[in-house]
């Protein structure tokens, strides 16, 4: 991460409300109650990604980041499917001047997305019902969370037309389930059902589809009722210790917790618990 969460949470301001578009063409975007959750809308395609949606998704998250109001965010697919990766019909590999399309450009804007949603001070939540493939399966694995349906399909799908993962997935495979899985996700390109994520340790639960709503609402709803800053610098201090040597996590933890001790939410909690009562959190 460039730029740690807690710098970036005493830079916002309590009051600061952004102004959430929702006129999107290939979005659907509801928010309640400090929930705002994000519906990739191109069903007819498997919500596969055109630059149209990957620029709103991008724009929504971003916004989504920086406003107080949202402590938890959902991303969801439309119809049967959460995603299945890049438009491949609207994928050119030669440019119009018959130049080749260097696709390391093209994904650069996904990086962009991905790095705003690991980067955000809040939960972000994927829920994954029918097929996730290619690029979107990856984008899943970029949320910090993931609930699937039954009737999810996780595939890595390059190799099936001759490419390497993209989207992070390279990353975030091994860091998920291990090494061997990961290699054995990418080189045979199977489907994995949605008992078989849960199994591996891919989502945080599995439910029937009649449940899968409901279940997402509540999961959703319960973190968006939680100590939100805590939870930003869990985030941070979780990701950055990937990369870090004991002693540098453990300095880590010490500044982090500085910063957790003084927010209202911890506050609360110790009253809660001292009270005998539920904590009531206001993500301050
Ligand atoms: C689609 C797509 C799709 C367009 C289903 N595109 N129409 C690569 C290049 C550049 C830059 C960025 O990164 C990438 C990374 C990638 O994401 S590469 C991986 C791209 N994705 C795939 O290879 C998956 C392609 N899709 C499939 O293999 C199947 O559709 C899956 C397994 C996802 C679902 O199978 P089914 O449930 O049997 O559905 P279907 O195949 O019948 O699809 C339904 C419709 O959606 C169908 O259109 P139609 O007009 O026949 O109803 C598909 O053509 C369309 N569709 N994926 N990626």
């Amino acid at each position: 991460m460039d730029t740690p969460v807690s710098r970036r949470i005493m830079e916002t301001h309590d009051e600061e409300e952004c102004q959430m578009r929702t006129d999107f063409q290939h979005l659907l975007v509801q928010q309640d109650e400090g929930v705002i959750t994000i519906t990739m809308n191109r069903p007819e395609v498997l919500n596969s990604f055109n630059d149209p949606m990957l620029a709103e998704l991008t724009e929504t998250m971003e916004t989504a980041a920086s406003d107080d109001t949202i402590r938890c965010v959902v991303l969801t697919g439309a119809g049967r499917a959460f995603g299945a990766g890049q438009d491949l019909s609207g994928f050119a590999s030669v440019h119009d001047d018959g130049e080749p399309v260097r696709v390391s450009e093209h994904l650069t804007k996904y990086h962009r997305l991905i790095k705003i949603m690991r980067e955000m001070p809040k939960p972000v939540v994927g829920a994954v019902r029918g097929v996730a493939a290619g690029i979107s399966c990856n984008i899943a694995l970029a949320c910090d969370l993931r609930i699937a349906a039954d009737n999810a399909r996780f595939i890595e799908a390059f190799a099936r037309i001759g490419l390497v993962p993209d989207g992070g997935g390279a990353y975030f495979l091994p860091r998920l389930i291990g090494l061997g899985k990961a290699l054995e996700m990418s080189l045979l390109a199977d489907e994995v059902s949605g008992q078989e994520a849960e199994r591996l340790g891919l989502v945080t639960k599995c439910v029937p589809l009649a449940e899968f709503e409901d279940t997402v609402a509540a999961f959703a709803k319960r973190l968006a009722n939680g100590p939100t800053r805590s939870y930003g610098l869990i985030k941070e201090l979780l990701y950055k210790s990937m990369e870090l040597d004991l002693q540098s996590s453990l300095n880590l933890e010490g500044q982090l917790q500085d910063m957790a001790f003084t927010t209202a939410d911890h506050k609360e909690g110790v009253n809660a618990f001292l009270q005998k009562r539920p904590a009531k959190y206001t993500g301050k």
